[in-house]
């Protein structure tokens, strides 16, 4: 599990920005941004799922206010400590319920969760939820993440059972 040092921590928000430059928060900077919260279960690809968290953290709606995309960006890198990524749609990172989290049951995350940021995307299998968050990066053309490229499905429904790459629909992934 990586270690937060925060003086060092920084969250990036980079890519096709609608500007063209990147972003970068410290760790007061994002502390300080307005939390809400979501009530989710989340759904591990390996068949587990945890019922009813309630977490509590950022509307990814405020960053994308604050460090905007280029109209054109349909997809998203969600990048972690040591090289982990996993990428959803644009309609992911909005959808209800989707979240930058920092707090699980009124508590701060634990380091094993993701502390200090984590995103939790409820409606997608939990390898799509990365923790240790330390980016964002707009993309205009979709890109496969950590297990995306080792065979996971692309999107990555857990109500149609979205596990591998190989029942991926033409338009359901990068070529
Ligand atoms: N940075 C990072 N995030 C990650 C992973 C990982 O290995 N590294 N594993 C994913 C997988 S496969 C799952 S099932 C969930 C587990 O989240 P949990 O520890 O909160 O249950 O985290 C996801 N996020
Ligand atoms: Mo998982």
């Amino acid at each position: 599990m990586p270690e937060f040092k925060p003086d060092k921590w920084d969250f990036r928000v980079f890519g096709a920005t609608a500007d063209g430059r990147e972003h970068v928060f410290t760790w007061p900077d994002f502390d300080q941004l307005p939390k809400t919260a979501a009530l989710a279960d989340f759904h591990c690809v390996t068949r587990f799922s945890i019922m009813g968290n309630e977490w509590g953290g950022v509307d990814p709606a405020v960053l994308l206010k604050i460090a905007p995309p280029d109209p054109g960006v349909r997809h998203v890198m969600i990048w972690a400590e040591y090289g982990y990524s996993a990428n959803i749609r644009m309609s992911d990172l909005t959808a209800d319920g989707t979240l930058l989290v920092t707090e699980l049951d009124g508590k701060p995350l634990t380091a094993d969760r993701g502390f200090p940021l984590r995103i939790v995307v409820p409606h997608l299998y939990a390898w799509k939820s990365v923790k240790w968050v330390r980016g964002i990066e707009y993309l205009l053309e979709d890109r496969r993440g950590f297990w995306e490229e080792r065979g996971y499905h692309n999107v990555a429904d857990p109500w149609r059972e979205q596990r591998y790459s190989y029942q991926e629909e033409p338009g359901e992934g990068p070529p």
